[in-house]
C-alpha cells in the first residue's frame, strides 16, 4: 500500500509551491555528449529538480541573422533538454546565443542596421517558441571587444531594447508568457568598460550572469586561481580587479540592480605546471598541467577530474582570496569546493545579488562516480545554501580534507525551506558534522535536515507528519 511518502515524494511537493529563495541559473554545453565514458553528458542526466533556470549553450547566428542551431542533433538535445520541464514544471529554460569559440563577427554584422537586428529578433521569437525555450541568453564575447568595433558597445544596447520590447510586443499579441532576455557579462575591468553601457542595458535584462572564473590561467607566468573570491594581498597593477568581489560590485555600483546580479560559480579549475619549487599562489609556472581525460582541453580539469587528481595530496586554502588550490608532481590546479561555494553563497546573500549561476552541469561529479560525494556534489550544496535567506554559520573545514559531510539526500529533494524557530534556533546541527534527518520536538509537521553543521527546518508536504520511525513524512494515522 502507498501510504508512506518517501522522502523523494515529499520534497517534489513541496517544490511545485515553493521556489528557492535564489535563483540557480545552470549551463548545459553542446559538446559535453562528446566526452568518452563517465565524462559523456546528456540532457538525461540533468537532474530538473535541481536549478531553477536551465540554460543551453550553445546556439549561433548564421549568415542570414537568424538564430539557429549548431550541433546536427541539437533540436534532438532541444527536445528532450525542454521535455525536463515535464518533470518539473516550474522549471525555465533559456537558449544561449554566442560564446567564447562564436566569437563576433555575425554579432556584429547582426547589430550593424536596424534591419538586421529586427531579422535576428523575428528569428528569435520564432526558434524559441517552436522549440519550447523560456527565454534567451545572449552570450557575446565581447562587444566592442576582442575583435568587434567599439561602436558594438552602443549596438548591443541597443539590441537589448529591441529584443525586450518585441518580446513584450509578441507576448501582448499572443498571451503567452513573455520570452526572458539575459545576458552573460565580462567580469574583468578592461572588457567591461569597453563593452557595456551598464545602466542602461539592465534596464531591458532580466539578469545578467556575470563570468566571474578565468581570472587566470595558464597562458600566464604565474600561477594564479580561476576564481576568487577577493582580491590576493599579493596582487598589484590591474591584478587588483581580478576576483569576483570586485566584478559584481562593479556591476552594481555602474548600475545594474542587485537583484538582477547573478554571481558565477565554476564546477571546475584551471591549472599550471609549476616552473621551480616553489608552490603557492603567484609560484613561477611554465604552462598548463596535461589536459584532462575527459574534458581534454589544457590548463582546464572538471572538478570530477580533480577529484582524482586530489588522490595522495591535500587540499591548500588561500586564505585573502577564499578559494582553494592543489598541487601534486609539478601540477597546480585552482579550484572550487563545497567549502569555497558556501563562502561565496554568503556573500552573495550580505550583497543581496539575485542569484547564482553554474558553468556547468556537465563538470561537477554529476553521477557521484569520481568524488565520493554524492550525485552533483557542488551544485546540490549550492542549491541547498540558495534554499535559504540567512547567511549560513557553517565552518567545515572537513570539507577541505576532501571527507564529504554532506548527507545523501540528493540534490533533487532538497524540499522547501522553513525559518528555522525550532528546537534551539540554527544551533541544532551545529555538532552534527555528519549530517542527517531530525524529528523537530517542538513541530511534527516539520522536520530537521542538518547538513555541513547548518539547520534546516523543512515542511512535510501537506497532509503529513514527519514519522520519527521511517524518518519520512508520513499520513498522520501512521
Ligand atoms: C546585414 O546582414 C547581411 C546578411 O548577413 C550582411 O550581408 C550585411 O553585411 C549586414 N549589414 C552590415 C551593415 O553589416
Ligand atoms: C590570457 O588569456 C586571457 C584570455 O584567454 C587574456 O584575457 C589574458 O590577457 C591572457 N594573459 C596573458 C598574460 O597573456
Ligand atoms: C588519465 O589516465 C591515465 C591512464 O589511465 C592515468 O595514468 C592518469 O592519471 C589520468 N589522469 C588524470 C588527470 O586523471
Ligand atoms: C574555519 O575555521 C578555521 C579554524 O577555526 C579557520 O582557520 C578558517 O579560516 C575558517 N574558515 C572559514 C572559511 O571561515
Ligand atoms: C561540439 C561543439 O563544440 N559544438 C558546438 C557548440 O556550440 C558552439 C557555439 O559557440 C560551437 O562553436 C561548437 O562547435
Amino acid at each position: 500500500m502507498m501510504t508512506k511518502f518517501i522522502f523523494l515524494a515529499g520534497f517534489s511537493l513541496a517544490l511545485c509551491h515553493f521556489g528557492l529563495a535564489f535563483q540557480l541559473l545552470c549551463y548545459f554545453t553542446n559538446w559535453s555528449q562528446y566526452r568518452p565514458g563517465g565524462g559523456k553528458y546528456l540532457p538525461s542526466n540533468v537532474d530538473p529538480h535541481l536549478c531553477t533556470h536551465l540554460i543551453y549553450a550553445f546556439s549561433m547566428i548564421n549568415q542570414e541573422n537568424q538564430l539557429t542551431t549548431v550541433e546536427e542533433n541539437d533540436q534532438t538535445l532541444y527536445k528532450s533538454f525542454n521535455g525536463l520541464k515535464e518533470r518539473n514544471p516550474s522549471l525555465k529554460t533559456l537558449l544561449a546565443v554566442g560564446g567564447w569559440t562564436f566569437g563576433s563577427d555575425q554579432f556584429s554584422s547582426m547589430v550593424s542596421t536596424s534591419e538586421n537586428r529586427s531579422t535576428f529578433i523575428q528569428s528569435s521569437i520564432a526558434f524559441l517558441r517552436t522549440h519550447g525555450f523560456d527565454g534567451l541568453d545572449l552570450d557575446w564575447e565581447y562587444p566592442g571587444a576582442r575583435g568587434s568595433p567599439p561602436e558594438d558597445k552602443q549596438r548591443f544596447t541597443l539590441l537589448c531594447k529591441e529584443l525586450q520590447e518585441a518580446y513584450q510586443a509578441e507576448s501582448a499579441a499572443t498571451g503567452r508568457p513573455i520570452l526572458m532576455l539575459s545576458a552573460a557579462v565580462a567580469a574583468g575591468k578592461g572588457i567591461i568598460d569597453a563593452a557595456y553601457e551598464i545602466a542602461e542595458m539592465a534596464k531591458y535584462l532580466d539578469f545578467i550572469n556575470v563570468m566571474t572564473y578565468d581570472f587566470h590561467g595558464s597562458n600566464e607566468t604565474v600561477t594564479g586561481h580561476n576564481s576568487p573570491l577577493y582580491r590576493g594581498s599579493g596582487d598589484t597593477g590591474d591584478n587588483i580587479y581580478l576576483n569576483t568581489d570586485f566584478a559584481m560590485k562593479y556591476w552594481r555600483d555602474q548600475g545594474t540592480p542587485v537583484e538582477k546580479l547573478r554571481m558565477g560559480f565554476a564546477t571546475y579549475g584551471r591549472t599550471f605546471r609549476l616552473a621551480s619549487e616553489a608552490s603557492g599562489v603567484g609560484a613561477p609556472a611554465s604552462g598548463p598541467a596535461l589536459a584532462g581525460n575527459f574534458t581534454a582541453e589544457d590548463g582546464f580539469w572538471s572538478y570530477y577530474e580533480i577529484c582524482t587528481f586530489l588522490q595522495g595530496t591535500t587540499v591548500q586554502w588561500i586564505d585573502d582570496q577564499k578559494v582553494p588550490y592543489a598541487t601534486k608532481d609539478g601540477n597546480w590546479v585552482g579550484f572550487d569546493t563545497k567549502e569555497s561555494f558556501t563562502t561565496k553563497v554568503n556573500y552573495l546573500k550580505e550583497n543581496k545579488f539575485g542569484g547564482a549561476f553554474v558553468w556547468a552541469l556537465d563538470l561537477d561529479d554529476f553521477a557521484g562516480q569520481f568524488c565520493g560525494q554524492g550525485n552533483y556534489p557542488l551544485i546540490g550544496q549550492l542549491r541547498t545554501l540558495l534554499d535559504t535567506e540567512s547567511p549560513l554559520p557553517p565552518n567545515t573545514t572537513d570539507v577541505l580534507s576532501g571527507t564529504s559531510t554532506t548527507p545523501s539526500t540528493t540534490p533533487s529533494s532538497t524540499p522547501h525551506y522553513v525559518v528555522p524557530t525550532a528546537p534551539s534556533g540554527t544551533e541544532f546541527c551545529v555538532d552534527k558534522l555528519t549530517g542527517g534527518i531530525y524529528a523537530n520536538p517542538a513541530d511534527p509537521m516539520t522536520f530537521i535536515h542538518c547538513a555541513n553543521g547548518m539547520t534546516y527546518v523543512k515542511r512535510c508536504a501537506e497532509g503529513t507528519v514527519f514519522n520519527p520511525n521511517c524518518l519520512c513524512c508520513d499520513w498522520p494515522k501512521n
